[in-house]
């Protein structure tokens, strides 16, 4: 007769297997204040819309209505695509059992949305970029959600206090739609990227304290826009021609490609251009948020000059330039700049 042996399961992966998003936030904040639960609460539901988002796309292509345009163009002037739509009202349905969550801006809606039920007692606001890279979705490529947290300070409908700078970030992260759902958030305690499970259904730790390392060999660029940008952007991209070491890598989705510089490192430019002098990417739904989770992972964003987290809005969906990286590399960028405006005194 045979007797049954049973398997040793390593123990760290069965810790691995365990550690969920909830109790990292929980283990993070090392706490199970009141404050640490509503953070904790916020991520599994701003998880939840992942999956729900990840869900939608991965049978994109086998549905009807779930791709193309909507005929209808937002307030920033841009095409929508059904994904938008659809990421957009995900969230906001995530949120409104939340009793968290009074109040969610995105990139995708004019003015925000307040959940009447949840106001009294909501002290959030979630800002968000549903589906960041939309040019991607029809063709199958890697799309992402941008998110950030903000304590609310007003209860009734008033924006004024969303134009601050974004170091009053509570935690802000994105989901990556690539080969796998990736989830990476910063709670002000390093950086931390989680991987869906679908078969459990539950974002399982990845990598702990992620850090970006200070120099790398991506850029990452449209160079379609060269003869739009400054010169010096221009003497910056023909440096990167001249010297060996440097790689371009430019996906169309900003979630994907920070993702790659903060694990290989490098730097990714968004500069302002001839059309469009302050850049395409939002502040709010898009900069602040990234620039608060590679600051978190040792790395630098600034719109050229001026820290990112620095920066205030002066509206809702204003817009900067972004160069976002490894310290070094961003530094580079900058000491270009630097010098064409010392040229031009
Ligand atoms: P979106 O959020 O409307 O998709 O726009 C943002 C995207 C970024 O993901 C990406 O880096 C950039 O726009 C690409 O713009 P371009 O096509 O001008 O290079
Ligand atoms: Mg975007």
């Amino acid at each position: 007769m045979t007797s049954f042996q049973p398997v040793a399961v390593p123990e760290c992966s069965l810790d691995r297997d365990c550690t969920t998003l909830s109790r990292h936030i929980l283990q993070q904040l090392q706490s199970f204040s009141p404050e640490a639960q509503d953070l904790s609460a916020i991520m599994t539901r701003i998880a939840l819309a992942g999956k729900l988002i990840a869900r939608r796309l991965s049978r994109a292509g086998l549905m009807a209505d779930v791709l193309g345009f909507t005929g209808e163009t937002n307030v920033q002037g841009e095409s929508v695509k059904k994904m938008d739509v659809y990421a957009n009202d995900v969230f906001i349905s995530v949120f409104k059992q939340s009793g968290l969550v009074c109040r969610l801006a995105s990139e995708e809606m004019d003015n925000p949305y307040y959940i009447p039920e949840n106001c009294p007692i909501g002290r959030y606001t979630l800002l968000y970029d549903p589906i960041d890279g939309s040019s991607n979705v029809d063709i199958n490529l890697n799309v992402g959600s941008i998110f950030a947290i903000r304590q609310q300070q007003v209860m009734n409908e008033d924006e004024a206090d969303l134009l601050q700078d974004g170091k009053g970030q509570l935690a802000a992260g994105y989901i990556l739609y690539g080969p796998s759902t990736m989830l990476v958030y910063s709670i002000g305690h390093g950086v931390h990227s989680f991987l869906l499970d679908p078969s459990l259904g539950e974002f399982i730790l990845a990598q702990e304290d992620i850090k970006i390392p200070d120099h790398g060999p991506v850029y990452s660029n449209n160079e379609g826009n060269f003869w739009q940008w400054d010169e010096a952007f221009r003497d910056y991209t023909r440096y990167v021609h001249r010297h060996e070491g440097y790689t371009a890598r430019y996906s169309g989705a900003l979630v994907g490609d920070v993702h790659r510089i903060l694990m290989q490192g490098g730097v990714f430019l968004y500069p302002g251009t001839v059309k469009k002098p302050e850049g395409k990417l939002r502040l709010l739904y898009e900069t602040a948020p990234l620039a608060f989770l590679i600051e978190q992972a040792g790395g630098k964003a600034s719109d050229g000059t001026t820290r990112i987290l620095d920066i205030v809005p002066d509206k809702l969906h204003a817009r900067t330039p972004l160069v976002i990286g490894s310290k070094d590399d961003v530094k580079l960028v900058e000491s270009f700049i630097e010098d064409r405006k010392n040229r031009e005194n």
